[in-house]
């Protein structure tokens, strides 16, 4: 991402801008806090909320109240109690560079007359917690929560042994510090939890976090979580006035502190601190971000004072994405739908940016060439774009001295076919029609929810019929029998029939589905809906040619071109004569021509789709709309009455926000289907 620089921007642009950032960074912020499963790396949310920052910060007129520059992290949860914090949790500002740090310096030195040093600390990748003792007895523990509310988990707290119930003086305080997992605990417990089918977490943040809030306390007990303290909400009852000293005396309270803070009377010896940690950061055992500095007085941090977010007296230095070595263990290829052979290293596991990592795309055999990857290699591992795990190089001199330049196969890993370049591609092809692995393929796809949608016909299934012969292509699914299924690993009567009357029902799909889960080459679920709407039947599709097809609207010569090819070929035509015996409809049969309830929830309104929807095809959502009574059209105006906006929504947004019109994530409009069943 390259921003533009905010002194070269219109406020207008600016607006612009910032009102596309602002949804987008809620609806991470709303999964971050609420669900414990963000959709995007730290890192992500980090930069795009920097530059939301920068943008309000350059034009103060463009902030709105609902900015979430304006709020102090998530929302509280609604089911677990609250607590109020007599005095807010705040976050930390953030810094992404040494010049940032150099300014935040500066200007605070600009600001205070007299001389101080400042205290660096690791910055935890854990939870906010605080912790409230009364006359030395912990009686209360919480979360952040929005800074001002937290969630009440003092059951959860008290099954963490680092936490201690009762201080070595009577003491009534506020306690603040993070409760994290280590790494060592959140591997383990993610091999547990796939062993038992379980979805693994995310990082080890979310870990410590869904683990904090279980109602089953014995399970928070299991999960080994600590915490590190390092803050404290007045230190009036303390004896030191030292950021430093305050550590010291919270240890010898008997809470844990992190032993690796710095008093540092320069900022060369701040930088040195942070280039030590970030050094050091994949070899701790747990999880780091960043590093925080704080001017190391307790009372020069009362009189700088905080704004309503966040301190003046602190900031945090977060790291860049981080790098990790790890062990090439194995070079899987793999044989996808259209017969593109892909190679994935397989590693050693390590967290990496807060996941774990043991595998990584190498591309096609030119990127695995290109790097010179062997078995046995070092190698470097990145997060592209913060997310993908990608290896950036061998680590050279840990190269195996045996280790051998790893030969590109020749042969397909499922079927033994030759494989072969197509017209200078550097993707590597099995162009046998009937290789397993790409029927196999094609079926998953075949089965898919935006395709023919066979709820229950997942890879496992599919892999199994093949090996045990039970199909050969998607026509074969409308024969299966009971007896059949129940050969299948853990297939009983029930699941077996669920399945068949699954294929069953998928037989009057419109036809649509069909032609989006054949797998044509460029044929994707929209262009597959305007093949359907436009010819009406199969037949009809097949007996056109080029320049018919590539004459409706929305679908160009490429996508034409590709169809005609499809059908041309024989086996395909016998396989829609196959469909057709075993009784899968041929005809469209959705379509705005048959409102559901055109009275209903939309009626008379007019609605707008715009950005990437996850869960729904854009013609599913058309239809949809439409059976319920609205209009929908393509470009927002004063006459809109609903936008709804998917990912990545762009200026069809910023014209909504601007004329007021109301908005909708996919969620809602999922939700409103739900509703309307
Ligand atoms: C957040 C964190 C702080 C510290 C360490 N880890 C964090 N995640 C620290 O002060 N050592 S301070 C902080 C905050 O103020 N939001």
């Amino acid at each position: 991402m390259t921003d533009k620089p905010t002194n070269t921007l219109t406020e207008e642009q600016a607006a612009a801008e910032a009102a596309k950032l602002r949804p987008q960074l809620l609806a991470w912020g709303k999964q971050y806090y609420d669900a414990d499963a963000p959709s995007v790396e730290d890192d992500v949310y980090d930069r795009v909320y920097a530059r939301l920052v920068a943008l309000e910060e350059a034009f103060p007129a463009i902030v709105t109240p609902e900015s979430p520059t304006q709020r102090v992290g998530g929302s509280v949860r609604g089911d677990l109690p609250k607590v109020a914090h007599t005095i807010p949790m705040l976050s930390l500002g953030d810094v992404f560079s040494l010049a940032e740090l150099s300014e935040f310096n500066d200007r605070l030195r600009a600001n205070v007359d007299e001389d101080f040093d400042y205290n660096c600390e690791l910055k935890i990748d854990g939870l906010a917690i605080s912790l409230r003792y009364e006359n030395g007895k912990f009686v209360q523990g919480s979360t952040r929560g929005n800074g001002q509310i937290g969630e009440d988990i003092t059951a959860n707290l008290k099954m963490i042994p680092s936490i201690p119930q009762t201080l070595s003086r009577p003491l009534t305080i506020d306690v603040r510090g993070e409760c994290y997992m280590p790494k060592a605990a959140f591997l383990a417990l993610n091999e547990r939890r796939e062993a038992a089918g379980q979805a693994p977490f995310a990082n080890p943040r979310n870990a410590a976090a869904g683990s904090l809030r279980q109602l089953d306390t014995q399970v928070t007990a299991d999960r080994q979580l600590a915490t590190f303290m390092y803050n404290i909400a007045d230190y009036e009852p303390l004896n030191t006035r030292t950021q430093s000293g305050l550590l010291d005396e919270l240890a010898e309270l008997g809470f844990t502190t992190n032993p690796a803070y710095r008093v540092a009377h320069t900022m060369d010896e701040v930088w040195a601190y942070i280039d030590t940690y970030q050094a050091q950061r994949s070899n701790l055992p747990y999880g780091i971000d960043g590093i925080v500095i704080k001017a190391n007085s307790l009372p020069l941090q009362r009189a700088i004072g905080a704004t309503v977010k966040v301190p003046r007296w602190a900031i945090a230095y977060k790291f860049p994405p981080e790098e990790v070595q790890t062990v090439v263990e194995n070079i899987e290829w793999t044989v996808g739908r259209t017969g593109i052979v892909t190679p994935t290293a397989v590693m050693d596991p390590v967290v990496l940016a807060g996941s774990t990592v043991a595998r990584a795309s190498l591309h096609n055999p030119d990127y695995l060439q290109a790097k010179d990857i062997r078995l046995g290699d070092t190698v470097l591992l990145h997060k592209a774009g913060d997310i993908i795990p990608e290896i950036s190089q061998v680590v050279g001199d840990k190269r195996p001295a045996d280790a051998e330049v790893y030969p590109i196969p020749t042969r397909c890993p499922s079927c033994g076919a030759e494989l072969v370049h197509l017209d200078e591609e550097v993707a590597l092809r099995c162009i046998n029609p009937n290789c397993p692995a790409q029927l196999a393929e094609g079926m998953n796809h075949f089965a898919s929810r935006n395709a023919m949608n066979i709820a229950g016909l997942g890879p496992q299934i599919v892999a199994q019929l093949f090996a045990r012969k039970l199909v050969t292509n998607v026509a074969s699914l409308y024969r299966l029998t009971t007896d059949q299924l129940l050969t299948l690993d853990k297939f009983g009567e029930k699941s077996a029939q669920n399945l068949l009357t699954a294929i069953d029902n998928s037989r009057n799909n419109s036809l649509e589905r069909l032609l989006f889960g054949l797998g044509i080459r460029h044929v994707g679920a929209k262009a597959a809906r305007s093949l359907a709407a436009n010819f009406g039947d199969l037949n009809s599709l097949m007996a056109a040619d080029s320049e018919t097809i590539a004459a409706i609207d929305t679908i160009g010569g490429i996508i034409a071109d590709s169809v005609v090819t499809y059908f041309d070929s024989e086996p395909v035509q016998a396989l829609m004569k196959e469909l057709a015996t075993v009784g899968v409809n041929l005809t469209y049969t959705s379509g705005p021509s048959e409102p559901v309830d055109p009275l209903g929830t939309f009626a008379n309104q007019r609605v707008v789709l715009t950005g990437k929807l996850n869960e729904l095809t854009r013609p599913e959502a058309t239809t949809w709309l439409e059976q319920h009574g609205a209009t929908v059209t393509g470009s927002v105006s004063k006459k809109t009455d609903l936008l709804i906006a998917g990912e990545a929504a762009g200026s069809k947004l910023t014209k909504a926000q601007s004329l007021n019109i109301p908005i909708w994530d996919e969620a809602q409009l999922l939700a409103a289907m739900n509703e309307n069943k």
